[in-house]
């Protein structure tokens, strides 16, 4: 009989879903009309879980899957898997760890970009026809230099560390935070966060969200002031976004290129009327390149913790 295994989200890649489709049965719970229903009919033969980042586990559905061996994140955020309950249980958790830093970067690059030149606000401009009836170069104000900017750099991870070497890239000098020094890291290391924000012209959160919520806050934005860009590609709820929402209107930060919101799918609607935010859909990760790479990943997992061995990229075990 093949093993069971419970999918949470869609996986975009045809060939993982077939290879999954051959291997397993898979109860994929986003297509299902009763989920709940469905959970109780099947839940005490699910051996593996497949999650996004952002979605997670809740310990609650972790309970009703007695026979569960593992759940396998297709993703790196692991804050929304209760850890410490799967520990106590020894479930391997595993994520897609080094998938995806190269795009996570690269988006936060492109943000900044987008953000500090307007790009967003300009291409709107000569889609509408506006370039036309104004072609007068005064029409669209200057916009802010990319290269050389100050950027203060929240996580260095693997993806505050692939954004610091793009930025460096660009002439940008680099300073961080985090909960320590890194000592193989050769950037400028700010042990406070409103320091950090107060030396820089652009923030950019790379952080993990296990043990951090709504550390960007008011005093953190007026440290980074009205010239200052503010980059998220890491969790909403690292950020206050009401704080956030208020800086943004009140043009207390210079603008905002956002991947990730505390509610998503549900963007603050204020944000849709102001040109100097660029948002994007928790899309860091969504290249074909890096969601099939992750595939790969959670395919290996599964198949490792399903053969009794520990899985190579588990958190918790
Ligand atoms: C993904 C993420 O969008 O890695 C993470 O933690 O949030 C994103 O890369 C998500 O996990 C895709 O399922």
């Amino acid at each position: 009989m093949k093993p069971h295994i419970l999918q949470l989200n869609p996986i975009l890649v045809p060939s993982v879903n077939e290879r999954l489709d051959v291997l397993y049965t898979m109860h994929r719970l986003f297509e299902q009309p009763d989920p709940d229903g469905h959970l109780r009919e099947h839940g005490a033969l699910i051996r593996g879980v497949i999650t996004g980042g952002h979605t997670g586990i809740t310990r609650g559905m972790m309970e009703k899957l007695p026979a569960l061996e593992v759940v396998a994140v297709n993703g790196v955020g692991t804050d929304a898997v209760d850890l410490g309950y799967a520990r106590a249980r020894k479930l391997p958790v595993t994520g897609t760890f080094g998938a995806l830093t190269e795009d996570v970067a690269d988006l936060a690059i492109g943000l900044l970009l987008m953000t500090c030149r307007n790009l967003g606000a300009v291409d709107r401009f000569v889609r509408s026809g506006a370039w036309v009836r104004h072609p007068q170069p005064g029409a669209i104000p200057l916009a802010r230099r990319f290269s050389g900017m100050r950027v203060g750099i929240v996580g260095m991870g693997r993806v505050g560390r692939a954004v610091a070497a793009r930025v460096a890239a660009f002439g940008c000098p680099v300073s961080y935070t985090d909960l320590r020094a890194m000592p193989d890291v050769a950037w400028h290391y700010v042990p406070n966060l409103v320091q950090l924000a107060a030396e820089a012209d652009a923030l950019i959160v790379c952080a993990a969200a296990d043990r951090a919520e709504g550390i960007i806050d008011s005093a953190v934005l007026d440290a980074l002031g009205p010239q200052g860009y503010f980059i998220n590609v890491a969790r909403g709820r690292l950020v206050r976004e009401a704080d956030l929402v208020r800086a943004l209107v009140e043009r207390r930060i210079a603008g905002a290129g956002l991947d990730v919101f505390v509610d998503e799918p549900n963007v603050p609607p204020i944000l849709f009327d102001l040109d100097n935010v660029t948002l994007q859909a928790h899309r860091a990760s969504a290249t074909v390149e890096t969601r099939a790479a992750m595939g790969e990943m959670v395919l290996a997992s599964l198949a490792q913790a399903l053969a009794g061995e520990r899985p190579a990229h588990s958190l918790t075990t």
